[in-house]
């Protein structure tokens, strides 16, 4: 790199870190070991709120080291004003590529503007938003949330197919409010049972994807609707709550209550093979590799694909291999 802008750069970071120190949100300072003409990627990460979401940001650094990537990473602690503020200081210190996870799916514009005029492009990784310009971004990588829905409602008609099961009560708990997993999830799983007069969702609560108030939502739950016979859950940290609610009131988890949840963690699929749950859709937090890919291309101005999705799979009570699922690392 020139020497001219390597001093640029140094002098910028410099005041981009003072400015981040005092919003009290600095990300992690790149190593220095870098190559000189390594990428930067400039990543800002919604926060901590599950297995999920944590797994992904070890997978996210992992990959930068195996890619030889330098990588400035935030953590925005479930706030979206944190993750506008980072890609500011990502742009002030003219990073070659951004990438984020959107919170929420909207308010985006005005900061993806400011990329766009400073001519840096930006990846979506696990989450999407709504803008009227599509060009404010170059590419999402991430789940398909509407197939993962139709996973979970696909699951719950083939239960009730094989064991003639019919007028069933169905309790959700949705993720974070207009978030795209969250839109996304319910509306796949309604589409799979539309029509079907076996099925009724009786209630949604949002658990916003976190352990403990998916824990509070199901208690409520239970106290006012006397017959739950399923629970479809957008994540497994609130499944992880409910159960600890089902259990509280005397019933058994995966036979007095049907449990459908999504992400595939450890702890799930644990719970899969004991038969307190009885579907797990996969929802990969490992993008690292692909994140890194895609932002090399990126800074070496290549094209990339608008949409990529990873390999994603349901795991059920059915399956022949359900005691020899690899572990899953998150
Ligand atoms: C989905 C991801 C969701 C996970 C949750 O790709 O955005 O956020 O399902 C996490 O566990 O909180
Ligand atoms: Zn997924």
């Amino acid at each position: 790199m020139r020497p001219r802008l390597m001093a640029k750069r140094a002098l910028v970071f410099a005041l981009a870190l003072t400015l981040l120190a005092l919003s009290g949100c600095a990300p992690q300072p790149a190593p220095e070991e870098q190559a000189e003409d390594a990428v930067l990627l400039g990543f800002s990460q919604l926060g901590w709120e599950s297995a999920w979401r944590i797994g992904n940001s070890l997978d996210i650094q992992e990959a930068a080291e195996r890619a030889g990537v330098q990588l400035m990473f935030d953590n925005a602690q479930q706030k979206q004003e944190n993750q506008i503020k980072a890609i500011r200081s990502f742009i002030a210190y003219q990073v070659d590529v951004i990438a984020f996870a959107p919170i929420v799916e909207q308010g985006w514009d005005t900061v993806l503007q400011e990329a766009k005029d400073a001519g840096i492009p930006v990846l979506l990784t696990d989450r999407l938003i709504v803008t009227d310009d599509p060009s404010l971004y170059v590419g999402y990588v991430g789940a398909d949330f509407l197939e993962e829905g139709n996973k979970a409602g696909k699951f719950l008609i083939e239960k009730a197919n094989r064991e003639g099961l019919t007028d069933l009560k169905i309790v959700e708990l949705s993720g974070t409010l207009s978030s795209s997993p969250m839109q996304q999830r319910g509306e796949g799983f309604r589409a799979a049972i539309e029509g079907d007069s076996r099925f009724e969702i009786i209630e949604t609560m949002s658990g916003d994807f976190l352990r403990s108030k998916g824990k509070e939502c199901m208690e409520s739950l239970l106290e006012r609707h006397e017959k739950i016979d399923v629970l479809f859950s957008h994540n497994d940290a609130m499944t992880l709550g409910a159960i600890e609610a089902i259990e509280e009131a005397g019933l058994v988890p995966g036979e007095d209550i049907i449990i459908i949840t999504v992400d595939g963690e450890q702890a799930a699929i644990d719970l899969l093979q004991e038969g307190k749950i009885n579907c797990v859709v996969e929802c990969t937090p490992m993008l690292g590799d692909i994140i890194m890919d895609l932002a090399k291309k990126l800074a070496a101005g290549e094209e990339i694909p608008r949409v990529t999705n990873p390999e994603e799979r349901a795991f059920t009570e059915f399956d022949e291999d359900l005691m020899d699922i690899p572990p899953r690392g998150y």
